[in-house]
């Protein structure tokens, strides 16, 4: 009896207003099915990010993220397991990091959302430690912020590691978060292609999440609350006629701060209506792990009140064919330019590329000619968002300098792609331009 009533509610009732619309399930639960295959496929490390995906889907592969948990644990552990002592002073036979190294602000705040989103949660011994090593490196970001002017990663991470701090319940110092708070009081989170809803997000993500904090006083949680407000007001006016807000990779995280702030109204319901007509132009796992907490209707904060319950292990992958090319040819102007001090010259390459229709322009830097005497060269280095750009021509970007190598077109607009993804077309000019960030 009570199964049928819940069964007749399932059918009358609309979705929660912070889901997906009843009719996309089949589109949503494909999304999942394909962040699966790619988790399972991808020759990488085990990624915390994605594992958060697969966590915070509404359909799971239990024994599959088992296998992902023990993969994660077994990286993570090896490098933060011990204390930051026992990293000074290495014995043998021990894989770690020891305390010079740049911060992994990011991936272990992510490692550590990833830990309290299991189930069963883990035995809390084995936080404890990478806990420690989260504090240490925000400390060495807000230091490096006194210094630089900006956190030694980015405010991104920085965002992350006070987030994941706060879902552990951890303390975070105050001149810690003022940064942040500064920062979004005098718009800093820009990111290369002028959008920086993305940061935005997250740093609201972890305001909403410490405005709700025993320890915080009243006049820091005004101040974390005036934030969040800010921060969805500039949201709205972020989204476009279309409905997204920025682009299609920065509203699933956009939308996660109206989910954890439960303001899924008009704003937000563009946006999942925008988001789920572009569900194909997510080809990286990464992104698609954030998508998959927006499409679901969870946050980074759901996991802070998760819990566990039976879950359903119906999930099954779906693994994607790679996409045809050909059969005509594509000529793309490929042009690489190399405007900042040390570099021998500001034109470093120009030419004529071919190769076939719907080729990726990772391909056409394949297939690019030698100039003069000299081989068109490029390296890159593997990310969970696909092959990160890392040098070309021999000039290795200096990440210590903020340097990257930037995708861009024609007319300079930044492209929204990677170079595995971004497919440029006949007659395109694709410039790749070693800039600062
Ligand atoms: C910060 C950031 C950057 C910084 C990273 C430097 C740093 N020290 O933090 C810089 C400015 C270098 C950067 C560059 C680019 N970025 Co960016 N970046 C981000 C951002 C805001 C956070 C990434 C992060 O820290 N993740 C968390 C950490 C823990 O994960 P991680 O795997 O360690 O992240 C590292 C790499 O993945 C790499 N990375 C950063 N961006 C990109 C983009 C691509 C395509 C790849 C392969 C790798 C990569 O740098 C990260 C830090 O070391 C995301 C936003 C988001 N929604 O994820 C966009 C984002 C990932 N970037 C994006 C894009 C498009 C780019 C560029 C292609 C822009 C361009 N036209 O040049 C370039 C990459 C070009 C190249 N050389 O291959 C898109 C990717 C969309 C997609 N389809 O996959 C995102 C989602 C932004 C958006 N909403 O459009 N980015």
């Amino acid at each position: 009896m009570w199964l049928l009533l819940a069964l007749l509610q399932a059918a009358v009732l609309p979705a929660r207003p912070c889901e997906a619309p009843a009719e996309a399930a089949l589109a949503v639960r494909a999304f999942a099915a394909r962040l699966l295959g790619l988790a399972m496929e991808s020759g990488q490390d085990a990624d915390p990010g994605i594992y958060v995906g697969l966590r915070l889907g509404n359909e799971h592969d239990l024994s599959m993220e088992q296998r992902y948990l023990q993969n994660l644990q077994d990286t993570f552990q090896g490098l933060y397991g011990r204390s930051l002592h026992a990293a000074s002073h290495p014995s043998h036979g021990h894989q770690h990091r020891d305390t010079d190294s740049v911060p992994e602000t990011g991936r272990l705040a992510l490692y550590l959302l990833g830990l309290r989103a299991t189930c069963p949660p883990p035995d809390p011994t084995t936080q404890r430690f990478p806990v420690t090593w989260l504090k240490y490196y925000l400390e060495k970001d807000w230091a490096g912020s006194r210094h630089h002017g900006h956190p030694l990663t980015s405010y991104y991470q920085y965002s992350l590691g006070v987030l994941a701090l706060c879902v552990h319940h951890k303390r975070v110092r105050e001149e810690v978060i003022q940064r942040l708070l500064v920062a979004e009081q005098h718009r800093r989170f820009r990111h290369v292609d002028g959008n920086a809803v993305d940061t935005e997000a997250v740093a609201a993500l972890a305001f909403a999440c410490l405005e709700k904090e025993k320890h915080i006083g009243a006049r820091l949680a005004a101040e974390l609350q005036a934030a969040v407000h800010r921060t969805k007001a500039r949201l709205v006016e972020a989204q476009r006629a279309d409905g997204l807000i920025g682009n299609a990779f920065s509203t699933p995280l956009a939308m996660q701060v109206f989910i954890a702030t439960n303001t899924c109204r008009t704003a937000y319901g563009r946006a999942m209506a925008a988001l789920l007509r572009h569900l194909d132009s997510f080809t990286s796992a990464a992104t698609m792990a954030q998508a998959v907490l927006a499409l679901n209707g969870r946050s980074y904060l759901s996991i802070a009140s998760m819990q566990c319950q039976e879950e359903l292990g119906t999930l099954t992958p779906i693994f994607l064919e790679p996409m045809p090319l050909g059969p005509h040819n594509v000529t793309v102007r490929l042009v690489v330019e190399c405007p900042v001090l040390g570099c021998p010259q500001q034109l470093l390459y120009d030419s004529l590329v071919s190769a076939p229709a719907g080729a990726s322009l990772l391909d056409l830097l394949r297939a690019a000619p030698p100039q003069g005497s000299k081989n068109f060269t490029f390296e890159t280095q593997d990310t969970t968002y696909g092959p990160f750009l890392t040098s070309v021509q021999g000039m290795a970007a200096r990440p210590k300098e903020r340097h990257y190598w930037q995708l861009l077109s024609r007319l300079g607009t930044s492209l929204h792609m990677g170079v595995a993804d971004y497919r440029p077309k006949d007659g395109n000019t694709v410039i790749l331009r070693l800039s600062e960030w």
